[in-house]
């Protein structure tokens, strides 16, 4: 089944929004596969933001994503990676819906809240470089015959 990754940035953990968020995906539907608080290097930073490289905001970014931690999440479900990205709204929250997670909590596109996989390769590489493997848990929980058909 279709997997996504997920991060909460560091003004998303330093809100106290990490609930508010992951309630959001369980109660959508879709299962929590990976999950950790980590401190992120400025090496992943750099790899994970890779194609913004030659972008002026770059170096800005590297250094807010590695200033506090951030929650790494990886979901499962089906159609998740546009899904969430649709809970997760718009890039600039003051373009984003209200009912979204940027609509709902962010003002500045420079605290945004939240990161997600803007399509099925980019997610396969991004919970490639931000999770080991044994870090994935496979489990079948018990509500799935309530979420699917
Ligand atoms: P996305 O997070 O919605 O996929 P991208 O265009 O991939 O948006 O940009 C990655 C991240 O870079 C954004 O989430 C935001 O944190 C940051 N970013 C993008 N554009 C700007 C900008 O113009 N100023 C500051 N930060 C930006
Ligand atoms: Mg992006």
């Amino acid at each position: 089944m279709e997997r996504t990754f997920i991060a909460i940035k560091p003004d998303g953990v330093q809100r106290k929004l990490v609930s508010e968020i992951i309630g959001r995906f369980e109660k959508k539907g879709f299962k929590l596969v990976g999950l950790k608080l980590m401190k992120v290097s400025k090496e992943l930073a750099e790899q994970h933001y890779g194609v913004h490289k030659e972008r002026p905001f770059f170096p800005g970014l590297v250094e807010f994503i590695t200033s506090s931690p951030v929650v790494a999440i990886v979901l499962e479900g089906d159609g998740v990676v546009a899904s969430a990205r649709k809970i997760i709204g718009a890039t600039n929250p003051l373009a984003s819906e209200p009912g979204t997670i940027r609509g709902d909590f962010g003002v500045n596109i420079g605290r945004n809240i939240i990161h997600g996989s803007d399509a099925v390769e980019t997610a396969q590489s991004e919970i490639a470089l931000w999770f080991k493997d044994e870090e994935l848990v496979s489990w079948d929980p018990t509500m799935t015959a309530w979420i699917y058909e």
